[in-house]
């Protein structure tokens, strides 16, 4: 009879020998550090997660993050040993095992739920999508805020609704990236006690031992930033370890830290050998070693010992049934006394909105003067988030300037405690941490809340990690950019977004809306909280810009179609098409007034999002950009790249090559040309070369249509 140390061991050694024989079969990942932080997971799962693995979706489940990406195998040996089930029908059957046995032995291969790195929404258990270092942990300080902000606008006397626990396991590389940096000093600052970061101290990257590159004090570094820290110096202790997470829940005041000092490959410090480990499989005949120092018969592949599940049934599973249970009865009791606020409980959940969250909203009358975009959407913003108590989120220094600070009386701020502010408030301060920040964004909406991250538009260049990972993860994140443009002026080419609004149409997922007047940022903030699966970039300007005459022009919620004709010639068939986007929509209308006198029939196209448009109907799209018209201006203060797609490479594209220039808004514009006149001019051109064509009965292949 095999006693519970005995079967420990046994668990432990599975997660591991799962692990190689996963990466050994795909001849690809990652298997030392399953191997070296087993222990770790093991522990903490078995003895400490409150987490129901018929229930992986649970609200109130503890998390864990595994932020070091690539020892994925070891992820998908504790789910599969887990009996972990699907609990999303995009993770396959629901009820189903989350990762069968099959699916390991498919690791890396199409069609497994065991990807090369840990996919969200393709696998259930999958708390968040990782690979790249240090996004992990930081998503991670945004699942313990909302953790926080949930606890204190939802709990209530003798219903502690929410109060689970965040862990995340990262390593090395994790430590070095400067992104854990900044989410560790907030989440210090925050005094996130929620929060555990198990750190695999097992002093070895890729490119060798961390003597190399890494020799600070990572201890001293979190103790700077407000954090404890516990140290665990044998990896292979369970008593150690247990004592480590025992501190992390002793400790009220601060996140905590746990340093655990392993070696890479077997566990074992004696067998370490470079060669041996990192970022290979461990061939045939490493492998059988290995198994044998397990005491595992070295020809056995993907096996799992008798008492195995039935041990991690009887502890993870049981404790997290008995959890979800009692957590059940106290939501049904919650429900009965605070209807309304389940109800919004149960919404989020859904990522539903509350009734009636866009009536009111405002209608700006025409002004010729105007307003700026970022100002117009900062009303809109705080109307609506007054009526969505879980809209949320803040800026990177930057909320007096992108407009995005909620000033309704409830609004509150986000603070540990004290006169700043307390965990209900729904403003966050991020400080000047860009990417941190929108790494935190996605933790908070995986927790279903929705938030807004806000910074002008040229240092989305510091987001780029976790904006790509909320489109992967298909997360309705709001982000904010102001100052959209070169028109923001004095500040010159470090702060004149270019090729910004490229890159993010560029990016699978991502909507971009760029509005053009106010009237199209209320459409917009429409649009926007309708979004349940994806994140949209809302980019706005600093300066003021004409609020259109919609009795002139056509109505503004036309924007919901990606692009719509905003003024036409009078027969509907004009000469030439002028299609632009934000600020530069009055622009072209003014081109299109002086045009008009001249007799000259143009069309002008207010295209806020080339992906809302693109998935329009051929039909619709035909009719705002008709093929055979194939003159055409685009205008946009931005990176010409890409408008080609709906010029044709005949058509003309009034964008920018340079960085920018420092120098008054004005000053700039008519330095690149983005003038009335200039629009004009392009224009006529446009109509003399395509008129020219016709007569000698070219076709021009480029610009057929507007796919
Ligand atoms: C941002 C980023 N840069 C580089 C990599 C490639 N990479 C994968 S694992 C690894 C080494 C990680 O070392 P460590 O975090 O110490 O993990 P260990 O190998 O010890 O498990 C690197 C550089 C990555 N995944 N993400
Ligand atoms: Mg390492």
């Amino acid at each position: 009879m095999i006693d519970n140390a005995g079967l420990d061991q046994l668990c432990i050694n599975t997660l591991r020998t799962l692990s190689i024989d996963a990466v050994q079969k795909a001849r690809s990942g990652h298997p030392g550090t399953p191997m070296d932080a087993a222990p770790a997971v093991y522990c903490l799962w078995q003895r400490f997660l409150r987490y129901d693995p018929d229930a992986a979706d649970w609200p109130n489940r503890d998390r864990f993050v595994l932020s070091a990406g690539h020892a994925s195998a070891l992820l998908y040996s504790l789910l599969h040993l887990c009996g972990v089930k699907v609990a999303n029908p995009s993770c396959g059957q629901p009820g189903d095992l989350a990762v069968t046995l099959d699916d390991i032995k498919g690791f890396r291969q199409a069609g497994s739920r065991c990807t090369g790195h840990p996919e969200y929404g393709w696998t259930s258990g999958v708390e968040t999508t990782t690979g790249p270092l240090g996004q992990g942990v930081a998503t991670s300080v945004g699942m313990a805020i909302a953790q926080r902000w949930q606890a204190a606008t939802y709990n209530r006397p003798g219903y502690d609704l929410f109060d689970h626990n965040v862990y995340a396991l990262c390593g090395d590389g994790d430590m070095m990236e400067g992104i854990s940096g900044e989410a560790a000093s907030l989440a210090g600052h925050l005094e996130l006690s929620n929060l555990c970061w198990i750190y695999d101290d097992n002093h070895i990257t890729i490119e060798g031992p961390t003597r190399i590159t890494f020799t600070e004090d990572v201890a001293a570094r979190f103790f700077s930033y407000g954090w404890n820290v516990a140290r665990v110096d044998d990896a292979n202790s369970l008593e150690m370890l247990t004592r480590g997470y025992k501190t992390f829940l002793d400790t009220h005041d601060r996140p905590t830290l746990i340093i655990i000092r392993s070696h890479i490959g077997y566990g074992a410090p004696h067998k370490q050998d470079t060669r041996e480990a990192h970022g290979e499989p461990l061939g045939l005949q490493e492998a059988r070693l290995a198994k044998e120092f397990y005491g595992w018969d070295p020809d056995a592949k993907f096996y799992i010992p008798h008492g195995v599940t039935s041990h991690f049934e009887e502890n993870l599973g049981r404790r997290g049934a008995a959890a979800h249970a009692v957590w059940a009865e106290l939501f049904a009791g919650y429900r009965r006394q605070y209807p309304d606020l389940a109800d919004q409980i149960d919404r989020i959940q859904r990522r539903d909105l509350p009734d009636g969250w866009d009536v009111g909203l405002p209608i700006f009358p025409p002004d010729a003067k105007g307003m700026a975009t970022r100002d117009s959407s900062g009303q809109v913003l705080n109307e609506i988030a007054a009526k969505i108590p879980w809209l949320l989120g803040g800026a990177a220094d930057l909320a007096p300037s992108t407009k995005t600070h909620l000033s309704f009386d409830f609004a509150g701020e986000f603070q540990p405690h004290g006169e700043d502010g307390d965990y209900r408030g729904r403003n966050f301060h991020f400080g000047i941490r860009e990417h941190a920040m929108c790494a935190i964004a996605n933790g908070l909406s995986l927790s279903k809340l929705r938030p807004f991250a806000a910074s002008f538009l040229i240092f989305s260049d510091y987001c780029r990690g976790a904006l790509r990972l909320s489109a992967m993860m298909g997360l309705p994140t709001v982000y904010i950019w102001t100052h959209d443009s070169i028109s923001m002026g004095e500040d010159g080419p470090t702060h004149q977004p270019i090729e910004q609004l490229a890159s993010f149409r560029a990016m699978p997922g991502m909507i971009v809306l760029r509005p053009a007047d106010a009237n199209e940022v209320v459409e917009a903030w429409r649009v926007i909280m309708r979004v349940k699966d994806c994140p949209v970039s809302l980019v706005l300007t600093r300066q003021a810009v004409a609020t259109l005459d919609r009795t002139q022009y056509a109505p503004a919620s036309g924007l919901s179609h990606g692009a719509y004709v905003l003024a036409d010639a009078p027969d509907h068939r004009p000469d030439v098409l002028l299609l632009a986007t934000g600020s530069e929509v009055s622009l072209c209308i003014a081109a299109y007034e002086q045009m008009t006198l001249e007799g000259i029939k143009a069309r002008v196209i207010s295209m806020p999002s080339w992906e809302l448009f693109e998935s329009q109907s051929r039909e619709y799209r035909d009719s705002v950009l008709p093929p055979e018209i194939t003159a055409r201006v685009a205008v946009e203060e931005a990176s010409a790249f890409g408008w080609e797609r709906y010029t044709g490479f005949d058509g003309t594209i009034l964008g920018l090559h340079t960085f920018g220039l420092s120098a008054p808004m004005k000053v700039v514009e008519q330095h690149f040309g983005f003038e009335p006149a200039h629009v004009i001019a392009a224009a006529r051109e446009q109509i003399a070369r395509h008129a020219a064509k016709q007569r000698c009965g070219e076709a021009d292949p480029t610009s057929r249509s507007s796919e």
